[in-house]
C-alpha cells in the first residue's frame, strides 16, 4: 500500500514513521510512504500556505490553491486503481477499528494534514473522499492524526505482522464468541479489551505471575483470560458492552 502525505511539517514525520513495524514494513517494501511539503506546491515567494478566514474570526485557514496543486499532482501519478483522498480533521468520522480495516483494502491513501483553523472548505467539496478524525479532543494539526492512521493501517496488511493471529486476538477485534447482534442494523458490534498478558519472570519484585497461566491447563487459561477481558471491560469501557448479549457462561464469570 502506498502512502501520501501532505503537510507543511514534512520533517515531523523522520521519527514516527522510522522505526518498529512501519519502518519494516517500509524496508520490505510492503509500504511506500511519501512525505510532500505543501511549501514546495505555492506560487509567490513567501510560499504562503494559509490566510485569513472570509467572514471573520480567529485563525487562520489553508489557502485552496496549493492543496489543490498538491493533490492533482499526486494524483496524476497515481499508479494503482483505488486511491482515496483523506482529510485528517476534527471534523472528520471518527476513526475506528472498523475504518482501519476498510483503509486498508486501499491501494493508495492520499492524507492531507489539516492545520490552523481549518481547511479551505472547497479542498473538501471537490477532491475529498473521506474526512477522518482520531478521537474527540483537539490537536493542533492533523500530523499526529495521520501518523496514526499509517501506523494502524499498515499492522493490518497481509505480510506485516509476522505473527498473523495477533492482529485478530486482540482487543477491539469483534468477538464472535460474545454473540453480540451483528444481523441487527445500527447496532455496531461489540469488543471486549484484551486480556492482561505476563512474561518472565514469574516473580517480579515479590508480584508474582497468575498461576494458572503456569498451569498448562489450556481450557482454564482460556476462561480466566475471558474472565479478566471481560472485567477490564466492565472497568474501563462499560460503552463497549452495552450492546452485547453475553452468554450465560460470561455472566457467571462476571460474577
Ligand atoms: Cl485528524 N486533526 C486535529 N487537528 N485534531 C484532531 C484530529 C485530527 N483528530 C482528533 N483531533
Amino acid at each position: 500500500m502506498k502512502f501520501d502525505i501532505i503537510t507543511i511539517f514534512p520533517d515531523f514525520f523522520v521519527g514516527p514513521l522510522s522505526h518498529g513495524m512501519v519502518f519494516q514494513a517500509q524496508k520490505r517494501g510492503l509500504i511506500e510512504i511519501r512525505v510532500h511539503d505543501l511549501r514546495d506546491f505555492t506560487s509567490d515567494r513567501h510560499k504562503t500556505v494559509d490566510d485569513r478566514p472570509f467572514g471573520g474570526g480567529p485563525g487562520m485557514v489553508l489557502k485552496p490553491e496549493p492543496l489543490f496543486r498538491a493533490i492533482r499532482k499526486i494524483q496524476a501519478e497515481k499508479t494503482t486503481t483505488s486511491q482515496k483522498v483523506i482529510l485528517l480533521t476534527p471534523q472528520g468520522k471518527r476513526f475506528e477499528q472498523q475504518l482501519a480495516t476498510q483503509m486498508s483494502t486501499l491501494n493508495e491513501a492520499l492524507l492531507i494534514c489539516g492545520r490552523y483553523e481549518g481547511v479551505d472548505e472547497r479542498v473538501s467539496e471537490c477532491l475529498v473522499d473521506e474526512e477522518i478524525s482520531i478521537g474527540d479532543y483537539v490537536l493542533s494539526g492533523g500530523e499526529l492524526a495521520a501518523c496514526v492512521f499509517v501506523d494502524a493501517v499498515t499492522r493490518l496488511l497481509p505480510g506485516v505482522l509476522n505473527n498473523s493471529s495477533s492482529a485478530v486476538n486482540e482487543s477491539f477485534t469483534t468477538l464472535e464468541s460474545a454473540r453480540i447482534s451483528h444481523s441487527n442494523p445500527g447496532i455496531p458490534p461489540a469488543f471486549l479489551l484484551d486480556y492482561p498478558h505476563y512474561t518472565r519472570p514469574e516473580d517480579f519484585e515479590g508480584t508474582c505471575v497468575p498461576e494458572v497461566l503456569l498451569s498448562g491447563d489450556h481450557k482454564r487459561i482460556e476462561r480466566w483470560r475471558r474472565k479478566r477481558a471481560l472485567e477490564k471491560t466492565l472497568k474501563n469501557r462499560p460503552d463497549l458492552l452495552q450492546y452485547a448479549t453475553l452468554s450465560e457462561d460470561d455472566k457467571q464469570l462476571l460474577g
